[in-house]
């Protein structure tokens, strides 16, 4: 068998990697962005998601909530655009709600439940032709929609924590956290899907099983709402990103990195929120410069 390659992904390879903002641009060059979740009990997740993407540098974020959600987040994230999904167990009207939205990427997951509508949902955002991340909820259905990800074109992100890999998998925690190179690698060669595998020691795996190694992050992140922050940068990375793994390693190290720059700048770790990584999200991203 051929020896995997495995590497350690760290700041001299953002700093080569990391896309500089052009002169010559407007919003359009960075990237339009669809960031789809959000549900009654967990109204944060969503626009956690979307101010994060936003701070990572994204020029145009719409946000799709189900309606009875509309007014909260429209609110607290006035930078980005708002559409509406149908949700509990509503028939997904797609077309209509989409009407005249350009997008390039698209982020699902964050906060949506795991009703009938959000199924029917996710499985529609699978078949469309743009880069998507894939996280939290939207992956509790990915038995339904596996096989179309095998098959689409453009690239696909997913975004698990080990609890939510061995749900994806059929396999015990245990035996995720035993052969976490492993068992992302087979996954994402298989399916043809970018890998991110949380946790300390994040693990990248790009689809032809190369896998990269992140070690920025800290105990800080072990709180609600931290992968929903990441899942933004990540998207918002990807749409200014020429390169898939780059985008998604350099995410998952800013990440790992406004947590370190909290706990060295007057936090400890019981104390940071994941808007406090959000925002901590310029310094880092300043020092990449
Ligand atoms: P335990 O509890 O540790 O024993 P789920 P989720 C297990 C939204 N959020 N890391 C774990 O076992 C998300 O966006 C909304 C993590 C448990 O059995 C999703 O939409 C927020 N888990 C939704 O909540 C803030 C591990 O996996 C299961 C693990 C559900 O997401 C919070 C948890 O996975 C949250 O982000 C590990 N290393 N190892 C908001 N403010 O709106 C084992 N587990 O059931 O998919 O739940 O991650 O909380
Ligand atoms: P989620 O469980 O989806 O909210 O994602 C949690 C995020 O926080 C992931 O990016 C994890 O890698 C990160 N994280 C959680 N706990 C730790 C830890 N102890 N050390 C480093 N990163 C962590
Ligand atoms: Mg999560």
């Amino acid at each position: 068998a051929k020896a995997a390659a495995r590497f350690v992904w760290e700041m001299r390879d953002v700093i080569k990697t990391m896309p500089k903002r052009q002169q010559a641009s407007h919003k359009g060059t960075y990237g339009k962005l669809l960031v789809v979740g959000g549900s009654k009990a967990m109204a944060g997740a969503v626009t956690l998601a979307a101010k994060a993407a936003l701070r990572s540098g994204a020029g145009l974020v719409t946000i799709a909530v189900p309606e009875t959600m509309y007014e909260a987040v429209a609110n607290r994230v006035p930078e980005a655009m708002c559409r509406l999904w149908p949700a509990e167990g509503g028939a997904f009207a797609g077309a209509a709600d989409w009407d005249g939205l350009e997008i390039d990427a698209i982020a699902v997951g964050p906060g949506m439940g795991r009703t009938e509508g959000v199924r029917r949902l996710v499985n529609e955002l699978v078949r469309q032709p743009v880069p998507l991340v894939i996280d939290a909820d939207a992956l509790f259905f990915w038995g339904d929609y596996a096989e179309l990800v095998r098959e689409r074109s453009a690239p696909t992100v997913i975004t698990p924590h080990p609890g939510e890999m061995a749900r994806l998998l059929r396999r015990p925690v245990s035996e995720v956290e035993r052969d976490r190179f492993g068992v992302s690698k087979r996954l994402a060669m298989e399916y043809g899907v970018y890998v991110v595998l949380k946790g300390p020691y994040t693990i990248v795996t790009a689809p032809d099983g190369s896998q990269y190694v992140n070690t920025t992050g800290n105990p800080a992140l072990a709180k609600g709402g931290s992968g929903d922050v990441l899942t933004g940068i990540v998207a918002g990375f990807l749409l200014q990103h020429e390169a898939v793994q780059p985008a998604v390693s350099n995410a998952v190290f800013v990440h790992g990195k406004a947590a370190d720059w909290l706990v060295q700048h007057g936090h400890s770790s019981w104390d940071v929120l994941a808007s406090d990584v959000v925002d901590a999200l310029p310094a880092v991203l300043a020092s990449l410069t």
